[in-house]
């Protein structure tokens, strides 16, 4: 009852704000798209991953990310053209119908939908269904490839146009021969689908060089950017075209 009191509030108060990752082409260094992320109150003590677990714990878990889709929409316009914003959605929140009218609604440009799956799919034909509809408004991309239930289903019949890899790919990419042999693979895979690839949580130069030489397309980190207030992330990208 306190988490859903906890959450109501927050809700009721308006309190998420939308922030704004640039993710940039390894081999050119130029801004492509941004990943809107969700930012709450007291951030020290709570971090977004444990606001999304609460809600979803209440019952609140599609309110939240709905409101977060409809904040991210409202920060899009000032995405300078030719540079994708992409959102956030469960397969639950996806499957609802809510989403595709949302966009219906808000036609917004270059946008890309992030699937990020945290629990299986109960049925997965509704859901390819659905994707399909929303790829009249929106470029599909695969969240978190190779963990948790974002699985071999997803690659093979969502026909996403861009996959994210894990972090985890990313750290330690200089020292092992498994994660650099996963993400060659990876690499393949994107391109024999016609998808892009991007690597996520890219800290360093070391990592991004070899993630370039390895044939990845896109990077996403704190090497480029943090996630940054709207304003602030443009400036990013208009500085770095
Ligand atoms: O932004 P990062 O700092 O900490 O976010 C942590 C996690 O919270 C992300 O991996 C993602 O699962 C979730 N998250 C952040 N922002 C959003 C959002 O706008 N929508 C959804 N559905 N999840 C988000
Ligand atoms: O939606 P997704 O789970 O991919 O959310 C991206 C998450 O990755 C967010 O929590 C964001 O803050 C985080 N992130 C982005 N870049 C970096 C990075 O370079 N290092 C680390 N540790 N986290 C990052
Ligand atoms: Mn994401
Ligand atoms: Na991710």
């Amino acid at each position: 009852r306190e988490t859903r009191k906890r959450v109501e509030a927050m809700l009721d108060g308006h309190a998420v704000t939308m922030f704004q990752q640039p993710i940039h082409a390894l081999a050119s260094g130029q801004a492509v798209g941004v990943e809107c992320l969700a930012r709450f109150p007291d951030l020290n003590k709570r971090g977004p991953q444990a606001w999304f677990d609460d809600a979803e714990k209440v019952g609140l878990g599609m309110e939240l990310e709905m409101t977060a889709v409809r904040g991210a929409l409202e920060t899009v316009g000032a995405v300078p053209d030719g540079i994708y914003a992409a959102i956030n959605a469960s397969p639950d929140t996806i499957m609802s119908g809510t989403l595709r009218e949302v966009l219906e609604e808000a036609g917004a440009k270059n946008l890309v939908i992030e699937i990020t799956e945290h629990q299986q799919v109960e049925d997965f034909a509704a859901l390819a269904r659905e994707i399909e509809a929303l790829k009249a408004f929106a470029r599909i991309a695969i969240d978190d490839v190779g963990t948790g239930y974002s699985g071999l289903r997803h690659l093979i019949e969502l026909q996403p146009d861009i996959l994210k890899m894990d972090m985890l790919l990313t750290r330690d990419i200089d020292s092992d021969p498994a994660r650099r042999a996963i993400t060659a693979a990876m690499v393949q895979f994107s391109h024999d689908i016609g998808a892009k690839l991007v690597a996520e949580g890219i800290e360093t130069e070391y990592e991004r060089a070899v993630m370039q030489d390895l044939g990845v397309d896109y990077g996403q980190g704190y090497l480029f950017a943090r996630p940054l207030p709207v304003v602030a992330a443009q400036q990013h990208l208009l500085g770095m075209k």
